[in-house]
């Protein structure tokens, strides 16, 4: 109705009033060439406030290079503590390890203590990364009584991790599932639920407590009503017996979504899909490595051309899993890329082809375009392929990775989920969400960063870990 009102747009609103730092963290997300001038002007008008979010969407976005030159704008603004930081974490990408270091041991002396905290945490980790554990584990130590809300999970499993490596404690040298839904079961606080008399408040509560885990409202409703129902049924008064149906409901509903990947064909092609920083490419990394392991020649085709550090990234990657890739300039036509390691695939009778792509999902249509071409490119090549299209979600967005599942489902057929960074999240409850309101197996979880980190998806065990110690 008011049409003619055209909806100011986020840039046009931080041009007007640019003193609006939560604003520039948005635009870096939505724009990846604008991001690494959001991401320095978000860290500026905050004053260093936003330091940590402003690292982490770094991180995600991987904009290192693009980063670069505007660290001596971050330095005239905020002084050589934040510059050294960023600095830092440039030459920690680049794998400049005693650089990096070099550079954090400036920046860990700001009186900022959350930029303090930050540097020396990169710190440990550098050590980590060079062999020192116990200099890691000593700055991680000293670093106790600092530790940001936010960093707290990931702090004491990092600790931990480190405490097995030094013969601390008993060994077990990767990371559990069991671990990594720490947070995820804390939220659930399935145990509070123990030895209870079942009447109204109990059903409020464990449905408030389903909903804040990211079960999603639906799907706790469902759960909910199938309880109350059958409390009522089986006259049921024991809240623990109550709880056992939760915990065979909820596996009944994850077995369900159970899947693996299918290969079967010679060549498979995966074509891995999902927004920006979800995951793809480290994702892509992580199940070249596993897939080569197993004896298969493997072949990644860098078709996210969007931005240099993007094919960059998933060489850094291929190099790691020891397989081939296939690239081309930035800026070039996926399909062109996509075609080419075709061709290479058939001169040397590769096994399988995976596929990164860029998810820029705020231009649908483009992207929509984007997928089709690719899709036929590679059926026309190889009649029957893609055999695997893989989305990748990011499980701390929660409900947001359901919508964005959604979105993804109406550009195309979507054969499987990969959800990552289920370490380290409150949000686990999304696996029951994703199960329950798509209808997608979920064939692969990322729980980490490093390349053993991806798990096929096990309902089992994931059902078991959610009920731990409750
Ligand atoms: N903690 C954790 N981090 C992850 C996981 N998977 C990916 N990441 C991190 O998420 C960030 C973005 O990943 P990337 O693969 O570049 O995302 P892409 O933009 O979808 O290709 C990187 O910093 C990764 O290290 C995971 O399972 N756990
Ligand atoms: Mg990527």
């Amino acid at each position: 109705m008011f049409g003619f009102f055209k909806r100011k747009s986020l840039e046009d609103d931080l041009r007007e009033n640019p003193n609006q730092p939560e604003k520039w963290l948005k635009l870096a997300e939505e724009n990846e060439k604008k991001a690494p001038e959001a991401l320095v002007n978000a860290l500026i008008f905050s004053r260093g406030e936003l330091v940590e979010q402003v690292a982490k969407l770094l991180k995600n976005l991987a904009v290192y290079r693009e980063l670069e030159p505007l660290i001596p704008k971050i330095e005239d603004e905020l002084g050589k503590e934040y510059a050294s930081f960023f600095a830092g974490m440039i030459e920690e990408y680049k794998g400049n390890l005693q650089r990096a270091r070099n550079l954090y041991d400036v920046s860990r002396n700001s009186p900022n203590g959350v930029l303090s905290f930050l540097s020396a945490y990169r710190i440990a980790s550098i050590y980590e990364k060079e062999g020192l554990e116990e200099l890691a584990y000593k700055t991680l130590r000293d670093l106790e009584g600092s530790v940001p809300e936010s960093y707290r999970l990931e702090f004491s499993v990092k600790k931990r991790e480190l405490e097995e490596k030094l013969g601390l404690r008993g060994s077990k040298l990767f990371r559990s599932f069991k671990e990594g839904l720490k947070k995820t079961r804390e939220a659930l606080g399935l145990s509070s639920f123990r030895g209870r008399t079942v009447d109204e408040v109990f059903f409020e509560e464990l449905e408030e407590r389903l909903i804040l885990a990211d079960v999603g409202v639906r799907t706790t409703m469902d759960l909910i009503d199938y309880l109350r129902q059958e409390a009522k049924k089986r006259k049921i008064k024991s809240s623990d017996e109550l709880l056992g149906l939760l915990k065979e409901r909820l596996r009944e509903i994850l077995l369900n979504c159970r899947g693996e990947l299918n290969l079967s064909e010679k060549p498979s092609v995966i074509l891995v899909l999902g927004v920006n920083g979800v995951g793809k490419t480290t994702t892509i990394g992580k199940l070249a490595k596993q897939l080569k392991d197993s004896g298969l020649s493997v072949v990644l085709a860098a078709a996210d051309t969007f931005r240099a550090a993007a094919i960059e990234q998933l060489e850094v990657w291929a190099e790691r899993a020891g397989v081939r890739i296939v690239k081309g300039q930035e800026g070039t036509d996926p399909a062109a890329v996509v075609f080419d390691a075709i061709q290479s695939v058939k001169a040397k009778g590769d096994d399988v082809l995976i596929v990164d792509t860029a998810g820029r999902l705020h231009n649908k249509e483009r992207l929509m375009k984007e997928i089709h071409k690719i899709k036929r490119v590679i059926g026309r090549e190889f009649p029957g392929q893609p055999a695997e299209i893989l989305l990748v979600l990011d499980a701390n967005t929660g409900q947001n990775a359901v919508s964005q599942a959604r979105a993804f489902k109406e550009i195309t057929d979507v054969t499987g989920i990969a959800l990552t960074k289920l370490d380290g999240t409150a949000k686990g409850g999304i696996v029951v969400a994703i199960c329950n309101d798509l209808r997608v197996p979920i064939k692969l979880v990322g729980i980490g960063e490093g390349i053993e980190d991806l798990r096929k998806f096990d309902p089992e065990e994931f059902v078991e870990a959610l009920f731990e110690g409750g």
